[in-house]
């Protein structure tokens, strides 16, 4: 009876991108589109000391908003910390975008997971129209956000969204030095970026590799 349709879903879970997930990729291409201000790999590791700072900054907003001081902050205290911050998300986006930086699947949101979180809100929110009051309310970690997407449009040259392994050893040839080495580099940090190894890298994977170059752990990062 339903045995001939059967062929047709064998691919419906390959993919398993949430709608939350396609609108990234959507909001990103938009953002490529109007070019990148980086010029070269090690623009972006200049940018690093600044990178660090502001993130570190964002300890205080994570503990506001860690409300019964658990080190992670569950659905109930994200929906408060987006209304505060007037992101104006449905519920279901909420949840969505809850589960896609719950990296390790405890939950909560740990501070690095919220770092990737916010910034992800910041993209998405990037007003492609003149809404005045689009943005976030973070005007100090904008800059830094901004740095981050700029960043990543320039690895991802062909705009798709996405940073593949060949990108990746282009944008490091294009840094001044060149030579044997780069390409070997280009494949160590593509391979950290990659955490799903399904051979491209999602600006939420960028991200969380940021906060791990940057030694920025979760909760037990002040443990002993
Ligand atoms: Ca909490
Ligand atoms: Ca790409
Ligand atoms: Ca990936």
């Amino acid at each position: 009876m339903g045995a001939a349709l059967r062929k047709n879903d064998s691919s419906s879970h390959k993919l398993p991108f949430s709608k939350l997930e396609a609108k990234m990729v959507e909001a990103m291409r938009h953002r490529a589109a109007r070019g990148s201000t980086m010029k070269s790999f090690n623009s972006i590791i200049m940018k690093f000391p600044k990178i660090d700072e502001s993130f570190r900054n964002c300890k205080a907003i994570f503990e506001q908003f860690d409300e019964d001081s658990n080190g992670a902050i569950d659905l109930e205290e994200l929906k408060h910390c987006f209304d505060k911050l007037q992101v104006d998300f449905t519920d279901e986006e909420i949840g969505e975008i809850f589960k896609a930086c719950d990296m390790d699947e405890n939950m909560g949101i740990k501070f690095n997971e919220f770092i990737v979180l916010i910034c992800l809100v910041y993209l998405l929110k990037e007003p492609t129209t003149v809404h005045a009051n689009s943005r976030l309310d973070l005007p100090e970690l904008e800059a830094t956000f901004q740095t981050l997407v700029d960043a990543f449009v320039f690895l991802d040259k062909n705009k798709d969204g996405h940073v593949s392994k060949s990108e990746m050893v282009t944008a490091l040839n294009e840094s001044s030095s060149g030579g044997r080495s780069s390409g070997r580099i280009a494949m160590r940090r593509f391979h950290e970026m990659d955490w799903d190894k399904n051979g491209m890298v999602t600006f939420k994977e960028f991200l969380f590799a940021f906060t791990r170059w940057l030694g920025i752990g979760g909760a037990d990062e002040d443990g002993e």
